[in-house]
């Protein structure tokens, strides 16, 4: 009898899937965005020649900057806001003009925050982005309000964009390199080459550096889910350490965020994780001119 020799065969193993979540979250945000809005509506820079506490935006091409300055309007307004006009990724730098913007305190006209962002062009190989030595004359305060940037060609003494004369206003107070998550593990080396090279020159002005890794929804399922597992995600903490080693920003000022994009109402939620790094680019900032 040619009985069957095989044994019946036993289901496989059940294999443990690995938890793509910490159950603690390795920071902390608060829990209501009161305290936040209070202080950022409330700073006023002390010295009395600077009106405005100026934050430069730089980073990638689409990485989310002019997201940011919308975000964090939307945020303090309570409603979603869209000044800083922003395009779906198309390669190239949408915002090609050097403007500075002012943020409402509340919805009377003409009441703004005592900071303002400068939102730049985007950062590109192949020198089809901004060059990398126009963000460096931008920390000095020699690029004017208005400048369009050419591409491969630097902002020149002669001309008319340029500042002769910048006051302590018109310099940049705090720099804050904006990158999307989804992008961090294969950005390319002239980028990251640009990104050092723009933050050595604000070490070597003393400029507080911090950096936002935006787009975390693309890059992580249970960030898209919920905004509260931002900082649970280990593959999100993961990037906050590699990006971290890339250009030697300390992990404690690279915060992660999903700017407001799709959604047509704000929350708390949104709102805690955007004005939490909000306030700390204004402390840094504060610093700063307390040194000057
Ligand atoms: N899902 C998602 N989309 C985002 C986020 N931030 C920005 N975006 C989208 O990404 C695209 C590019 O955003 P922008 O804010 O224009 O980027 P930018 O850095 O100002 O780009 P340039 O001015 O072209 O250099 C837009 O379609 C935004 O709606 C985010 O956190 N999550
Ligand atoms: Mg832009």
């Amino acid at each position: 009898m040619g009985g069957n020799s095989s044994t019946p065969s036993s289901p496989p193993p059940p294999v443990r899937k690995e938890p793509t979540c910490l159950e603690q979250p390795w920071r902390k945000l608060p829990e209501k965005d009161q305290d936040s809005l209070d202080f950022i509506r409330s700073y006023k820079p002390h010295d009395e020649y600077v009106k405005h506490l100026r934050i430069l935006l730089h980073g990638p091409v689409g990485a989310g900057k002019s997201s940011f300055i919308n975000s964090v309007e939307s945020a303090i307004l309570g409603r979603i806001c869209g000044r800083a006009l922003t395009d779906a990724n198309s390669g190239v730098s949408f915002t090609r003009k050097y403007k500075t913007f002012k943020i409402s305190k509340d919805e009377s006209p003409g009441t703004h925050c005592d900071f303002v962002f400068n939102d730049i062009m985007g950062l590109e190989k192949e020198k089809s982005g901004i060059p990398v030595e126009d963000i460096k004359l931008a920390l000095r305060g020699r690029v004017k309000e208005g400048y369009e940037f050419i591409p491969n060609r630097p902002l020149m003494e002669e001309d008319a964009g340029y500042n002769t004369s910048p006051s302590l206003d018109d310099k940049i107070h705090v720099l804050v390199c904006v990158v999307p998550a989804d992008s961090v593990a294969r950005m390319s080396d002239e980028v990251v080459k640009m990104m050092r090279d723009v933050r050595m020159e604000a070490s070597r002005l003393d400029i507080p550096q911090l950096a936002i890794i935006t787009k975390v929804d693309e890059a992580c399922p249970e960030a898209r889910k919920d905004v509260k597992n931002v900082y649970k995600s280990k593959a999100l903490k993961m990037m906050v350490e590699q990006f971290h080693q890339m250009l030697g920003i300390p992990v404690n000022c690279i915060f992660l965020m999903k700017n407001y994009s799709s959604e047509v109402e704000t929350s708390t939620e949104m709102n805690v994780q955007i004005l939490h790094p909000l306030k700390q680019i204004i402390t840094f900032g504060k610093d700063f001119l307390n040194n000057q």
